[in-house]
């Protein structure tokens, strides 16, 4: 059901770099300034889901040539938010095709009657294949969920007199194929004796919910005709000194002058530079109080100092709530669902790469960020799985020289075609919960194997990037038995005696299953979810919640007050600044 041709198959075979790839220009958080103006279009919109058989009535029809409401009914959606939830109609949460957006907007004079200002329309993510008309004109197209994109709109806008009203309409289709990120499959049941004409399921290979629509903001802003397109600071550290170096791209003109400020938490300058291209020298470190934020004030009440974007990129606020409280980030694409053989083919490896280049335009600058991470579990075992991993690896390390680069596997050691070309190798196991489970005598001896393994094969750091139990918050048993919030404390208790045999040695990093319980689809497994939390979907602790406090803050004592006792509480105010 993807929009224009069918996928094409084609045999892995050498990629033509740069062929096709290579973003046009930057993708910066817009902010307002002085010479910036940002108008949020979020709210209600209008919004019709497709329900056609072929569910391109939409197109036929043309919908976006007129206002929605003249081609039939429509109902409010609000932006951002994912359509699924949101209505009572069973038929849209489990909706696969193309859904309507439709808002009208006006704008003030001085954007349509200035000619020296852009008009940018920016839309946050729209899951996950995305076209846009602004006055019934189309004027951008989107592969891939939870990444920006926009379009430049001035000509659009500035048509003459007082167009100031202007009607955006998107078209969303949330449809997963072996191409897309994460990818999926459309399986046709064909039984007529137990499904109607035409029925179809949608098959995913990843655990959680496929929110789909606008999940996040839609804005319009404008620059100057002259303006900054994008910038890409690295940093370093001499001595004492910070070293940050910037270059930017300024596109309308070659006549500007650029002058360069760094500015701290309390805005004062404390760097200043020339021109498109230098390094500023700072010194000392910064210091940043709490945000009553909830999710960060249970990572600062844990004493956590870092996740991983599982599995598909973050929304930008909260890569910058991370830079603000020291929380280290493995930026994770939506590489998630790699399963069968099919999906590694030459059509998804060139759209990964190109995904790749998005989240590293979008996320480059933020501190927070210490690795990317192209995928989470992989068929890594394959062949084509290794050299596809190979080529996308590459490709983002050519992106970003400054920062490692992993996929999270959990293939065995011994058969694990990807990991060659990693820089920290991520594991994700579940013993004692999806093997042998209930035999929480286990876990040690299992782990250690497995990082003995993957160390002697390697010699690469490595980080556990997964492991937990699924666990109802209230149910209690003793002695514990699984989905009682005495198992998952038992389970993580023998984890962290494993983890701890080598935590001094190679093992540099460990990441639990999970922060919060989720929605995923429903199975036989999952019970209104995943529900391996330590906290649940309310953001209220299970027990095990209390057992990482401990053993997070005595390990961030123990670091940062090597001489003292290790304390397994909160020294201070301030979080991993
Ligand atoms: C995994 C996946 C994660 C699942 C988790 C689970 O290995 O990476 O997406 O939610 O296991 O709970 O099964």
């Amino acid at each position: 059901m993807a929009r224009g041709s069918a996928v094409a198959w084609a045999a892995l075979g050498p990629l033509l770099w740069g062929c096709a790839l290579g973003l046009q220009g930057g993708m910066l958080y817009p902010q307002e300034s002085p010479s910036r103006e940002c108008k949020e279009l979020d709210g209600l919109w209008s919004f019709r889901a497709d329900f056609s058989d072929n569910r391109r009535r939409g197109f036929e029809e043309q919908w976006y040539r007129r206002p929605l409401w003249e081609s039939g009914p429509t109902v409010d959606m609000p932006v951002p938010s994912s359509f699924n939830d949101i209505s009572q109609d069973w038929r849209l949460r489990h909706f696969v095709g193309w859904v309507w957006y439709e808002r009208e907007v006006i704008l003030p004079e001085r954007w349509t009657q200035d000619l020296r200002t852009r008009v940018v329309l920016r839309i946050g993510s729209a899951h996950s294949y995305a076209i846009v008309w602004v006055n019934g004109v189309d004027t951008l197209e989107h592969e891939g969920g939870y990444l920006p994109f926009e379009a430049d709109i001035s000509n659009l806008v500035q048509v003459g007199p007082l167009p100031s009203r202007l009607r955006i309409t998107i078209a969303i289709n949330n449809t997963l194929t072996p191409t897309t990120l994460p990818p999926g499959t459309i399986q046709y049941l064909t039984d007529t004796s137990k499904y109607p004409k035409g029925y179809f399921v949608q098959n995913t290979y990843f655990d959680f919910f496929n929110y789909a629509g606008l999940q996040r903001s839609v804005l319009l802003y404008t620059t100057p005709t002259t303006y900054i397109d994008d910038i890409t600071v690295t940093t370093s550290v001499e001595q004492d000194s910070g070293l940050v170096n910037y270059q930017i791209s300024v596109k309308g003109s070659n006549l500007f002058k650029l002058e360069v400020r760094l500015l701290d938490a309390e805005n004062k300058v404390v760097a200043n530079g020339t021109g498109t291209q230098g390094q500023l020298k700072i010194r000392g470190k910064g210091f940043d109080w709490p945000l009553l934020v909830k999710d960060f004030n249970l990572l600062r009440w844990l004493g956590a100092n870092a996740f991983r974007t599982s599995h598909y990129p973050y929304a930008e606020e909260v890569m910058q709530m991370c830079d603000r409280y020291g929380i280290v980030v493995i930026d994770e694409c939506p590489g998630v669902g790699l399963a069968l053989p099919q999906f590694f083919n030459n059509v998804s490896l060139h759209h990964h790469m190109q995904v790749m280049e998005e989240v590293v335009r979008r996320d480059k600058n933020h501190p927070a960020v210490v690795m990317w991470s192209v995928a989470n579990e992989p068929a890594s075992h394959l062949e084509s799985a290794g050299y596809y991993l190979k080529m996308v690896i590459a490709h983002t390390k050519s992106l970003d020289p400054s920062r490692p680069v992993t996929f999270v596997s959990n293939s065995n050691y011994a058969a694990d075609k990807g990991a060659p070309y990693v820089d920290v190798i991520c594991l994700n196991s579940y013993y004692s919960w999806y093997h042998d489970y209930g035999h929480l005598e286990l876990i040690q001896l299992q782990l250690a194997t497995q990082f003995e393994n993957w160390y002697k094969k390697y010699q690469k750091p490595i980080i556990q990037s997964e492991y937990g139990a699924e666990t109802i918050a209230g149910f209690h048993q003793d002695p514990p038995l699984m989905f009682t919030e005495e198992y998952q404390k038992s389970l993580l208790e023998q984890y962290h005696l494993g983890l701890d045999q080598k935590r001094r040695k190679y093992v540099v990093g460990e990441l639990i299953w999970n922060f919060a319980d989720f929605m995923t689809e429903q199975s036989p497994t999952r019970v209104l979810g995943n529900k391996k939390g330590i906290f649940t979907r309310q953001r209220q602790p299970k027990s095990a919640a209390f057992l990482l406090r401990e053993r997070y803050w005595k390990i961030a004592n123990e670091t940062r007050y090597p001489h003292s006792v290790a304390k397994s509480q909160c020294l201070e105010n301030s979080l991993f600044t």
